[in-house]
């Protein structure tokens, strides 16, 4: 979600490749519940404050359009079991308006920066997309160390990216230093839904390991990442990163928002963090 620009020519290719190699999953593994976000508190409680942080502002990035904030009315529970990320166009003349002229939507990007960290493992959230043209919804993490190093330096696992214009297509992503969206040059692939991913709850995760990513959508892996998809760069993935859940609106990577488009909601049923034999750890900062 950092700089991003289109992946449009890369995606001619990989998804020919998909079609032509169906990757399978892998043998047995043994798979442990160690942490979880259910989301089922009453509507407009806000996510747990001890858990979750907010980027907010306009941000400055990617030419999106949003303003994040921290109200109940862009991110809270929404009394059914969802955490409900919902964007909405600003009234011009508005307080928000009046704070960035050129945002469009208010929205909000929840984050465990600072505050829960994770290692390996599988990440895996039950999400129901927004629809409308101009959405750009993510979930995703950063390393631990972005504060120290930057970006792409710290590294970034989009474990799941979808856009408003191509309801259907899922995207999974990583960047690093070399390999990153300033660039053109992520390391990435998608996979294709049946129907727009707005239209009903699907399974996005990531399995991750020493020297190792593998992307899942509905339990299917499209994408593995080692070393050597980016080499000779660095590999940047075997540390510690933190989550981000936004909605962004309009940008490069999704591009002009339907002007008749008033509001989108991102409907997230859970989150849940798992050790795979054995692997993976939950690091609280506070
Ligand atoms: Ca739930």
């Amino acid at each position: 979600m950092n700089k991003k620009i289109p992946v449009v020519l890369a995606l001619g290719a990989a998804l020919l490749l998909a079609s032509l190699q169906p990757i399978t999953a892998s043998a047995a593994t043994s798979k442990r519940l160690v942490w979880r976000q259910e989301f089922n508190g009453k509507a407009l409680v806000k996510p747990d404050q001890a858990i979750w942080g907010y980027d907010l502002g306009s941000l400055n990035a990617n030419s999106e359009e949003q303003y994040y904030t921290n109200s109940k009315y862009n991110a809270a529970m929404d009394g059914k079991g969802n955490l409900l990320i919902t964007a909405k166009r600003i009234e011009e003349g508005s307080a928000l308006w009046m704070k960035c002229m050129s945002c469009k939507f208010s929205s909000a990007r929840l984050k465990t920066q600072d505050k829960l960290g994770f290692k390996y493992g599988r990440m895996e959230a039950r999400i129901k997309m927004p629809a409308g043209v101009g959405t750009w919804p993510a979930f995703w993490m950063l390393g631990a160390n972005l504060e120290n190093v930057g970006w792409p330096e710290s590294g970034e696992l989009d474990i799941v990216e979808a856009r408003g214009i191509d309801p259907s297509i899922v995207f999974g992503t990583a960047h690093g230093p070399g390999y990153n969206g300033a660039q053109g040059t992520q390391y990435g692939s998608t996979t294709y839904a049946t129907a727009p991913l707005s239209d009903g709850y699907h399974i996005y995760a990531i399995e991750w390991g020493k020297n190792y990513v593998n992307w899942y959508f509905d339990n299917q892996v499209y994408l593995r990442m080692t070393p050597a998809s980016v080499a000779p760069d660095e590999y940047v993935f075997n540390k510690e990163f933190f989550l981000i859940l936004n909605l962004a609106m309009g940008g490069a990577f999704t591009g002009d928002i339907d002007p008749n488009l008033q509001r989108s909601r991102m409907y997230v049923d859970y989150i849940r963090y798992y050790k795979i034999n054995g692997v993976g750890t939950v690091i609280k900062h506070k």
